[in-house]
């Protein structure tokens, strides 16, 4: 019997299997209600157990559509090698029931065991990136094809730490330890501004580290809901930690290098916390001096924004402030996980407008998740938009001069 479960079970098979399903998107407001109402484990074990197994399907059919170029490079190997691992560890307990005493410790301990597998996953991925325009150099058709598919596999790892995290904080040892009125990962009664400053002052120590100064923060909040009351929000601290201490660094380099040979003061980077009725904004502003409108895609371009990584020198324990890596596109990533989004507003010249959009309701905050069917795959086989609009440089370049017999 034992060893005829062990022939059905063909990995491939089950891969397809349950790719077939889609993922089922949560809200923050179901996440609370879960957690709140003496949470269930069980009833969270079996949810976890296939939708976590959805969530890995999903995602390990789209990167076989990646170019066999891209797909056959060590580091994206390595990453296909973790997925597969920790979707046969998921499959453990396809069948495992949970009613066994042991079940939901060891379902614990494997979550606990695949989040830490996955813990490189981006700077690997990356790597892979890079070993690919080493080898093929910079291609709009791959560029177009690397943007879609890292939008949607990070943002699948960011809902399957999301659902991980959950579990495991509320039911695992060090359960409302930390924080204790937080409902695992989210906070139900987040102070937007709080989050503002801690990012900040973060973000401020790295600066002073880098270049010996930081601009100062102006903070305003404006409560078109209840005025004067404090912008509170249902939301994942961290997330929103993470987007605006990415969005502090940008714009304290921005302004810290535009003032470097200058006897004026710094201007200060203000940050403005708007709340209406269905929208809860962050603006962020600096003064840096902008960035050209042509530039500004690259700054959530993954194959542009990929460079080797600088070896920093060992011996130097502070690193660069902001300018390569991931950040922005990945803080884009997290403001849409929850239906929010991430915007820049640049004006070369003067500085740079940088503004979150959450969700007010955290009913309204359902996981925004891809999915794995046949219009993901149509994107795979075309590349970015034909060109259909004129060319600046084609003739007639001169039409005074221009001789429509010649
Ligand atoms: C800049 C470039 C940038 C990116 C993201 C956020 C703020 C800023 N400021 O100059």
């Amino acid at each position: 019997m034992k060893l005829f479960n062990y022939l059905l079970k063909d990995v491939r098979q089950k891969i397809e299997y349950y790719s077939r399903f889609s993922p089922s998107p949560m809200s923050i407001k179901q996440f609370l209600d879960f957690g709140r109402e003496n949470a269930c484990e069980k009833t969270s074990y079996m949810f976890l157990r296939k939708e976590l197994a959805v969530r890995l399907a999903n995602t390990m059919r789209e990167v076989t559509l990646l170019p066999a170029n891209l797909q056959s490079q060590p580091s994206v190997k390595l990453v296909e090698s973790w997925y597969s691992h920790s979707f046969e560890e998921l499959l453990e307990y396809e069948t495992r029931s949970p009613e066994d005493p042991h079940t939901f410790n060891d379902f614990l301990e494997i979550l606990i065991k695949i989040r830490n597998r996955h813990n490189d996953v981006v700077p690997t991925m990356a790597q892979g990136v890079i070993e690919y325009k080493e080898k093929f150099g910079f291609d709009p058709f791959i560029s177009s094809n690397v943007q879609y598919f890292l939008d949607r596999f990070y943002t699948n790892r960011i809902s399957f730490r999301m659902l991980i995290n959950q579990h495991t904080l509320l039911f695992g040892d060090a359960a409302c330890l930390a924080q204790p009125k937080h409902i695992g990962s989210i906070d139900p009664a987040c102070n937007v501004a709080e989050v503002v400053t801690d990012a900040y002052e973060t973000a401020k120590m790295l600066c002073e580290q880098y270049y010996m100064t930081a601009p100062e923060l102006k903070i305003g909040e404006f409560n078109s809901k209840a005025p004067k009351k404090p912008i509170q929000v249902v939301y994942v601290p961290s997330h929103l930690f993470h987007m605006l201490f990415e969005l502090f660094k940008n714009s304290m380099r921005a302004t810290v290098e535009l003032y470097e040979n200058s006897s004026e003061g710094l201007p200060p980077v203000k940050a403005m916390v708007t709340l209406g009725k269905e929208d809860l904004s962050v603006k962020i502003s600096d003064k840096g001096g902008g960035v050209p409108l042509r530039k500004i895609d690259r700054l959530f371009n993954y194959m542009y924004s990929t460079a080797p990584t600088p070896r920093l020198d060992p011996s130097q324990t502070t690193v660069p402030l902001a300018g390569f890596g991931y950040g922005l596109p990945i803080s884009r990533l997290y403001a849409r996980y929850f239906q929010g989004d991430l915007n820049l507003y640049s004006i070369e010249g003067f500085g740079t407008d940088a503004v979150i959009h959450l969700k007010a309701l955290s009913s309204e905050s359902f996981e925004r998740l891809p999915v794995f069917n046949k219009s993901a795959w149509r994107h795979y086989q075309t590349g970015p938009e034909a060109d259909d609009w004129s060319n600046p440089s084609s003739d007639p370049r001169d039409a005074s001069t221009y001789n429509a017999n010649r």
